[in-house]
């Protein structure tokens, strides 16, 4: 297994969870990406999205078929619109340790705040990337959950054609 997906199975051990890795030959870098591969909807696929809220990196879990909604994630937040920006991709790997493409939901390099689409409640399982842009992971909802700590939200951007 390659170390930094290694690295993504010693911290959900640490969490308790035993997760089993897998590793594609194809790429799973986008969430349409780790569904073909996989084999799976790409609802299923765990995003991995960071934002900086109020200056706070913070951690969106969110359905590979939705947008997030800043607005909302703002008022989970309890900061005004403009205080949600996406992060750039020098931020995502300092925040998380990760490189964008491979960001698991857990084991971050520093403790983030996790906000959880609540569209994946419908899976019996998602799949996760697990480090690296060909790794990724099975999981339950409720076991994301619990391993995150984060809180479950509507967080989708729901368009009004
Ligand atoms: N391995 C897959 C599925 S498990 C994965 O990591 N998907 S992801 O959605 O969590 O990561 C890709 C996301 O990173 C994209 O949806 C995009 O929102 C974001 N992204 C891509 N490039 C950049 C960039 N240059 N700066 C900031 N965010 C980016």
């Amino acid at each position: 297994m390659h170390p930094t997906a290694q690295k993504v199975a010693e911290a959900a051990q640490t969490l308790g969870l035993t997760i089993k890795i897998k590793e594609f030959e194809a790429s799973t870098r986008t969430a349409q990406d780790a569904a073909d591969a996989i084999g799976c909807t790409v609802g299923q696929i765990v995003k991995s999205l960071l934002f900086v809220v109020a200056g706070q990196p913070t951690m969106a879990l969110v359905s590979g078929s939705n947008q997030l909604d800043e607005k909302k994630l703002a008022a989970l937040c309890g900061v005004g619109r403009k205080q949600v920006k996406r992060a750039d991709a020098d931020t995502a790997r300092q925040a998380t340790g990760f490189a964008i493409g491979g960001v698991p939901p857990f084991g971050h390099a520093t403790p983030l705040p996790v906000y959880i689409d609540a569209d994946f409640l419908q899976f019996e399982v998602i799949w996760a990337a697990a480090g690296t842009p060909n790794a990724v992971f099975a999981i339950t909802p409720a076991e994301l959950v619990r391993a995150t700590g984060g809180a479950v939200a509507d967080l989708k951007a729901v368009s009004n054609l």
